[in-house]
């Protein structure tokens, strides 16, 4: 049976880190509804990401997205995270968003175009270098929409190629995240569509090389814990990028459309001790939230990254094993599933460091309102940042 001051102390000891896009305006190609008082700097995502840890304790870095957080001085702005008490996570590359790209970034057949893409890659460690930050995380938008449009095998040589020179950019204890998605943009093949490839490239590079896995990037019904079983397996999982869906690359909140699947995913961390900060995996989430409070959904999103944590935790891996070596298939399930079928959320009430009881009206704690949940809060938040009571900053206000 799990020890429960164990399992607390864990909880304690996690670590998510938010995307700081996902604080911004977001919306789909029909529509982005924008927000009243959404940050309009890298200073304000810092603030709302400041806030995200304020309420959990569990989410003290931000990750940033180059050039959506492009700024003069990332030292500075380093510093200015640690006056929020959080600190700057995963740089992103984005080779994604400019017109040059539209055959590929560092796939694409013309050699000027890929040495303009990887040096944004080389770029974004010279930030690092600034910010403090270990992981550099990749992912490329590069694809084909149509079979013959371009040569498979020479695109990959052309990816392998820009790899190397970011891989050997590297110093100290940074490294790469490469990050895989099926499709979207590109509807025919993506150069870096799956696990496989991206642990293919990840090996061939070396040990400072890993694989990102993005819960939303892989074809409906894939295993996603097999993965994470086998990467673990391998030495070759650097970290995730939690969201939810239904259908597609939806980007809901992490746990909301299939709570399951992330106990299962969290449960082959939890049994390979990989759950800790030291082992390194870095637990992101990667969220839009286009209709909803953006700042209380990733407070739902890193409390139910918890719960499916708490759950796994709860898994009497004793027993489980036993069951599982006598061949005894419904006693082995029904251990699994009494755990993924306990309340924890009674577990996670005080907060990880013995707060008051952690947010979350579902929760039926409401202890501390959330930002933005009474429009009074909001509307203060808001016109603050629209200026006209810029004179009282909403972070004044908070409980
Ligand atoms: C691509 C992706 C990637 C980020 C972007 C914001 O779909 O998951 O991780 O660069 O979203
Ligand atoms: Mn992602």
């Amino acid at each position: 049976m799990a020890d429960l001051n164990a399992v607390k102390q864990a909880l304690r000891e996690q670590r998510i880190e938010t995307p700081s896009w996902a604080f911004g305006n977001s919306g789909t190609r029909f529509k982005v509804f924008a927000q009243a008082g959404v940050p309009r700097t890298p200073e304000e995502k810092i603030a709302d990401a400041a806030t995200v840890h304020r309420f959990t304790g569990v989410a003290p870095s931000v990750a940033l997205h180059i050039p959506w957080d492009k700024v003069g001085d990332y030292s500075k702005l380093s510093d200015f995270a640690a006056e929020n008490g959080i600190r700057l996570g995963a740089i992103n590359t984005n080779v994604f968003q400019d017109d040059d790209y539209k055959l590929g970034s560092v796939t694409n057949p013309d050699p000027a175009v890929r040495r303009k893409a990887t040096d944004h890659l080389l770029e974004a460690v010279d930030i690092m270098d600034q910010t403090g930050s270990r992981d550099l995380k990749l992912w490329f938008s590069d694809g084909l929409n149509y079979p013959g449009q371009d040569d498979l095998r020479l695109r990959q040589d052309r990816l392998a190629a820009a790899l190397r020179e970011a891989y050997d950019r590297l110093s100290g204890d940074q490294r790469i995240l490469l990050e895989y998605k099926l499709f979207e943009p590109a509807f025919y093949a993506t150069d870096v569509p799956d696990w496989g490839t991206s642990y293919a490239h990840c090996v061939e590079l070396g040990p400072k090389a890993t694989v990102c896995i993005d819960t939303g990037h892989h074809a409906p019904g894939t295993n996603i814990e097999f993965i994470v079983s086998f990467l673990l397996r391998q030495g070759k999982l650097g970290a995730f990028d939690f969201n939810s869906r239904f259908y597609a690359d939806d980007d809901l909140m992490a746990g909301a459309a299939d709570p399951f699947q992330l106990f299962r995913i969290m449960y082959e961390i939890v049994r390979a001790d990989a759950l800790t900060p030291e082992y390194g995996i870095n637990f992101m989430l990667d969220q839009c939230h286009n209709i909803e409070a953006k700042i209380p959904a990733i407070i739902r999103s890193v409390m139910n990254v918890q719960e499916a944590t708490a759950k796994a935790l709860l898994v009497d891996r004793d027993a489980l094993f036993a069951a599982q070596a006598a061949g005894d298939v419904l006693e082995a399930n029904g251990i699994l599933m009494d755990a993924y079928n306990t309340d924890v959320r009674p577990l996670l009430r005080g907060g990880p460091r013995g707060e008051r009881a952690r947010p979350g009206p579902d929760r039926g704690v409401p202890a501390q309102r959330l930002p933005g949940e009474d429009r009074g809060r909001a509307g203060r938040r808001a016109a603050g940042r629209l200026g006209r009571l810029s004179s009282h900053p909403w972070r004044s206000t908070a409980p």
